[in-house]
């Protein structure tokens, strides 16, 4: 059904219509929708990717999402929030109240700061990065921004809440030790395909994506919807999701595909 065309490339626009024509009806796709962490912190506040290494900013993934969600039905639209209680181990500021472990390169809590990774006593014994205070729950910074539409069917999740244990992925916990209620609603809601996008593309988005392939589902990143905080981050998180099949798309392919 792939046919070549005389420079032998496959042929964007017959593999569109073919998609349309049969693929799809065969696999009659299911599709939710992840908008990940599209909260003020991340845009104005205190982790604003706009003063991160890459000097993205957040704040140009708010339109491209309103027009996706404005020109395609996805069967279940979720919204992601980093939603941290004020002892969150993630937070610089918080690196007293633990131990760290032997095998942490920084050994002196009060030469830690933020940017910096270390390992907390555990189990378990993960690295993790220390982080400006963000995403306090029921503060103005924990709040999705005002400009990004909730559409009313749509649902919450809440992640990071946990004062012991980060969670980069919408899915899993970074220890792997918890899900979030998304993995029972993914297979409840019998989804197959799972659209990502949203902030930070090499930490949040990226952890989220690892963790939906790893589960099995078709997992599309919607590329000019997403921003990160540092370059290599970036370029390695692509690099890893293509490698384990995601499929990387813009927003205005997105129509086409659900
Ligand atoms: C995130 C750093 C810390 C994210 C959350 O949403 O990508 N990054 N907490
Ligand atoms: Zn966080």
């Amino acid at each position: 059904i792939f046919d070549l065309n005389s420079n032998g490339v496959l042929c964007m626009y017959e593999f569109t219509e073919c998609y349309n024509a049969w693929i799809k009806k065969i696999l009659n796709p299911v599709s939710a929708i992840v908008i990940i962490d599209v909260q003020n912190d991340f845009i104005v506040g205190s982790l604003a990717l706009k003063n991160a290494p890459a000097k993205q900013d957040g704040l140009e993934v708010v339109e491209p999402i309103n027009r996706m969600l404005d020109n395609v039905v996805f069967d279940k639209v979720f919204y992601s929030l980093d939603w941290h209680p004020p002892n969150h181990l993630s937070f610089a500021d918080n690196v007293h109240l633990r131990k760290l472990a032997k095998n942490s390169l920084i050994q002196d809590p009060k030469q830690a700061k933020e940017m910096d990774i270390v390992v907390f006593e555990g189990p378990p014994l993960i690295e993790q990065n220390l982080w400006p205070r963000h995403c306090v729950q029921n503060t103005w910074g924990a709040q999705l921004h005002d400009d990004l539409m909730v559409l009313p069917d749509s649902q919450k999740i809440y992640k990071g809440t946990n004062p012991e244990i980060d969670s980069y992925s919408v899915l899993f916990d970074n220890g792997k030790t918890s899900s979030t209620e998304l993995v029972g609603l993914l297979s409840e809601f019998g989804i197959t395909d799972v659209y990502i996008c949203g902030l930070a593309w090499d930490f949040c988005v990226g952890f989220t994506g690892k963790d939906a392939l790893s589960l099995g589902y078709r997992t599309i990143l919607v590329e000019d919807a997403t921003r990160g905080i540092a370059l290599d981050g970036i370029n390695a998180t692509s690099q890893n999701l293509i490698e384990n099949h995601a499929v990387i798309v813009q927003t205005d392919e997105v129509k086409e595909m659900v």
